[in-house]
């Protein structure tokens, strides 16, 4: 069986050794570390979501795919992160309140890493005010916020009001992204970006990062910004 599909199907069967197993023969034979995420950790996982929908199987069985998902992602973070590099700005990375998924919001969080950002995570399930507090407290450059779930997207809405009241929306960017949050609705709630996937959030941390520092000449932690 192909490799990808393999790591897929054991995914589904919530088999989290046999998905590491797999990951790291997909890393000996050289298929890019991202073609074994997206081709077969996420592609399994959306499976599941699909399965899920059609009442084909139950929460618990999706529990253990999420488990064999952390399987494959503890294999593959270390290939993302470049360690010892210098920092390029501060990312608060967190989903929202309300929420408990947060597989897409740690691949965003190693993607950012990856890209040599400074991530701090707040987890899961976290208030509207939090993000805030955190973001001045180490004067972040951008705040990240997930939801997998339509009742809790709302709360985005809220970390960006807050922002307004505070007068800190000039200086720290917002980006929302997970599966039932799209671009028009980062326009509705004025946010500054969308993320469609982990490699687009990069991207749009990027661009927003580099706004800043075309405004101020300097990055947000106050080195020059020559990358
Ligand atoms: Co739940 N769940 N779940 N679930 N779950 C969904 C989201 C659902 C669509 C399933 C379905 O019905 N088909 C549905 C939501 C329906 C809706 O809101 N309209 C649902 C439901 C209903 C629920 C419960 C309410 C079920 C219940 O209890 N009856 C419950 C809610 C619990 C809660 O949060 N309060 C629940 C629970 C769970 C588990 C705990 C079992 C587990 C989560 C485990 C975990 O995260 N540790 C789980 C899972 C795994 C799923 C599905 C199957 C998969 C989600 C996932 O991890 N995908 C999901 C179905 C689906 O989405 N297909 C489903 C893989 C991941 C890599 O993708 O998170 O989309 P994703 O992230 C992507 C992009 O969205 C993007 O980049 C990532 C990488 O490409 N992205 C960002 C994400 N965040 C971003 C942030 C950015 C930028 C991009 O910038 C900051």
């Amino acid at each position: 069986m192909d490799r990808l599909k393999e790591i897929s199907e054991n995914l589904q069967q919530g088999d989290d050794k046999m998905v590491s197993e797999l990951t790291k023969k997909a890393i000996e034979e050289k298929i890019p570390p991202k073609e074994i995420l997206y081709k077969g950790l996420i592609a399994g996982m959306n499976k599941m979501g699909e399965k899920y929908r059609a009442h084909e199987i139950f929460l618990p069985d999706v529990l253990l795919a999420a488990k064999a998902m952390y399987g494959g992602m503890d294999i593959l973070k270390p290939l993302f992160i470049k360690e010892g590099i210098p920092t390029i700005g501060k990312v608060i990375i967190g989903t929202v309140r309300g929420d408990l998924h947060d597989i897409g919001k740690n691949l965003v969080g190693i993607m950012l890493k990856g890209a040599g950002y400074e991530v701090i995570d707040l987890g899961n399930n976290v208030a509207p005010e939090k993000f805030i507090e955190v973001a001045k407290e180490k004067n972040a450059a951008v705040i990240g916020l997930s939801a997998l779930l339509t009742t809790t997207m709302p709360v985005m809405k809220r970390v960006v009001e807050l922002l307004k009241e505070e007068g800190l929306s000039d200086s720290i960017k917002v980006i929302i992204g997970g599966a039932p949050v799209s671009e028009e609705f980062a326009r509705e709630i004025e946010a500054d970006a969308y993320g469609y996937d982990s490699a687009s959030a990069v991207e749009t941390v990027k661009r927003l990062t580099r706004a800043q520092v075309c405004e101020t000449g300097k990055g947000r932690n106050g080195e020059s910004e020559d990358r």
